[in-house]
């Protein structure tokens, strides 16, 4: 893909949760975009110049300004390609778009943390137990969370996918990943029905597909690079 028309340039690896928001938001806006490919443990001149700050993936570069921080960016997607036919990301009213900030926010918060000490092969039994706990409670506030904020609809946004829809299945890949590495059940049919159907049906949705690959691809990157504190180039300067 070329960064031609759009100037749009995609600082990231595909197994990042956080890189994997921008290119669905990306797809379902429509926006070409070159996704230029960091390498395992060696941070870019190109990445540590576009984010100083916390030298991390995924940066958005838009006619060669960046932009760091995922959500920040998802946001940034949906304010300048507004027009561009595709429904809007972000919720209309302030207090849905509100309740969808604090969801992204808490995703963000509990399923990094179990998900490094799930895949951690230096982590003990205990603590994969706890981490596993604490993955299920939040899966089930996120199911109660689902079904109040969808309304019965398909997504958490609604009739089209939005903010709260992409900040939650870009982990998706890893949860199912962490399943079959630490032998848990966390997408659990039983447990966060409604949750489990969102995914099957949301890691269909075309924007999605290609952005997330089989649980089994995440599985080989974790055994190839090993668990690390910091999951992606944690041996860089
Ligand atoms: N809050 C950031 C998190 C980004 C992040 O943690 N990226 C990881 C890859 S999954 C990274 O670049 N890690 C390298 C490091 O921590 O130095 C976001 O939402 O963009």
């Amino acid at each position: 893909m070329s960064e031609a028309a759009s100037g749009v340039r995609v600082i990231g690896l595909w197994p990042s949760p956080y890189v994997i928001r921008v290119l669905i938001a990306l797809k379902l806006k429509g926006v070409e975009y070159e996704f230029v490919e960091e390498v395992v443990g060696r941070k870019s001149e190109l990445l540590l110049k576009s984010n100083p700050v916390h030298k991390k993936i995924p940066v958005l570069l838009h006619h060669g300004k960046p932009i760091s921080e995922s959500l920040v960016i998802v946001q940034y997607i949906d304010e300048v390609w507004s027009s561009s036919g595709a429904p809007a990301i972000l919720p209309a009213d302030p207090y849905t778009r509100a309740l969808h900030r604090f969801w992204a926010q808490y995703i963000d918060d509990k399923l990094p943390p179990a998900i490094r000490t799930l895949r951690a092969t230096d982590a003990a039994a205990g603590d994969k137990e706890q981490a596993a706990g604490q993955m299920s409670a939040a899966l089930q506030l996120l199911e109660e969370a689902f079904v109040k904020l969808s309304q019965g609809k398909d997504y958490f946004g609604g009739d089209s996918v939005g903010y709260l829809d992409i900040a939650l299945v870009s982990h998706v890949g890893w949860v199912k990943a962490v399943e079959k590495m630490a032998g848990v059940s966390l997408l659990d049919r039983a447990k966060v029905p409604n949750l489990v159907a969102w995914a099957d049906r949301l890691c269909a949705h075309p924007a999605v597909a290609d952005a997330i690959p089989d649980a089994d691809k995440f599985v080989e990157f974790s055994v190839k690079y090993g668990s690390f504190s910091k999951p992606i180039n944690s041996g860089a300067k």
